[in-house]
């Protein structure tokens, strides 16, 4: 009765950051990621019928219920929609370097979603599970593919999920997590997102995302590194411009970030091909090519001797493992 499905997260090239609807993780945006193979969570669903709680292990450490209310709680709403009632045990072990700087809920409820579906027999489609996956958290709606993944963000409950755009690309793309701060997140991304509405070039971002999905599908579609790394980074720092514009603004860099920051741009005026992109937090990821991939960490770290840096390609999307 337990099964075990593993899920990747993703990095967004074109990011989700607006809700229309808190309850259910609807996007104001449609965004685009890439999966990531360096990082994971394999998270096995166990029925318990006869047991008198509901159990969650995190990492082999016993989660107690004050602290696993999130994730209780979505599994007891999953539960609901499908007419279930029992007690369940959930094993979650995250494969997320904690050097890495990337938030684990995406591939964290993309895993759950799968392991859950799997354990109730549920005939889900990957469209459907992306929707179960949304309602855990917005972005593990896109960590049920693989390679390259659009979240159309729809208009309800129903029609908003991730479709895979290419889930075994060909492209040299990778990339680098660098890690400028360990620290957790200081501003919770749902209510970053929030803030950011306030500010007055909200409606300008949200405007443009159609077109930049569009130019992103293409330069997607072409193979077209540079199309996509400047595309990603322009949006990402559309995103940051949002936030130190909202009414208060905010920001989540921190001065390492903004070092990184301008060593991409000195990169590039050497002639080696990167570009950057921010989530919300301080940490950078650069897109690069995999010929380029040393020399950049090399520099890194002559600037920033103390960062941690991981290398990361496509990754899949969801696995089981039993
Ligand atoms: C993204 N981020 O597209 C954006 C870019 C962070 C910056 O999705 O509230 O944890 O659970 O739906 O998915 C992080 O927010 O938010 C995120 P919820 P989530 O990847």
């Amino acid at each position: 009765m337990k099964k075990t499905a593993r899920a990747h997260t993703n990095i967004a090239l074109i990011k989700y950051w607006g809700k229309s609807d808190e309850m259910l993780h609807l996007p104001l945006m449609s965004s685009i990621s890439m999966t990531l193979d360096a990082f994971y969570t394999d998270t096995s669903f166990e029925r318990c019928p006869k047991a008198n709680e509901d159990i969650f292990f995190l990492n082999d450490q016993r989660i107690e219920i004050s602290k696993s209310q999130r994730v209780i709680t979505y599994v007891h709403r999953l539960q609901n929609m499908f007419g279930l009632k029992e007690h369940f045990r959930i094993d979650s072990t995250n494969h997320v370097p904690t050097s890495a700087g990337l938030a684990s809920s995406a591939s964290a409820f993309a895993a759950l979603a799968a392991s859950f579906a799997k354990a109730y027999h549920l005939d889900c489609s990957l469209n459907e599970l992306s929707r179960l996956a949304r309602l855990g958290s917005g972005s593990a709606s896109r960590s049920i593919f693989g390679g390259f993944v659009e979240w159309q963000k729809g208009h309800d409950n129903m029609d908003s999920f991730a479709i895979p755009i290419n889930e075994a690309p060909k492209l040299d793309l990778c990339l680098l997590a660098v890690e400028v701060d360990a620290a957790p997140k200081k501003l919770a991304s749902s209510v970053g997102m929030k803030k950011a509405q306030g500010s007055p070039f909200f409606p300008i971002w949200l405007k443009q995302n159609e077109t930049e999905i569009a130019q992103m599908r293409t330069a997607i579609a072409h193979d077209d590194f540079d199309g996509i790394g400047k595309l990603a980074e322009q949006n990402a720092n559309e995103m940051h411009a949002i936030n130190l514009t909202a009414r208060p603004g905010f920001t989540y860099f921190e001065p390492d970030t903004i070092k990184v920051i301008q060593l991409v741009h000195q990169l590039r005026e050497e002639g080696i091909d990167c570009y950057y992109t921010i989530d919300a937090g301080p940490n950078v990821k650069i897109l690069c090519q995999l010929r380029n991939h040393q020399i950049i960490q090399e520099r890194l770290q002559k600037v920033l001797s103390h960062v941690k840096i991981v290398f990361a390609q496509f990754g899949p999307g969801i696995t089981y493992l039993d």
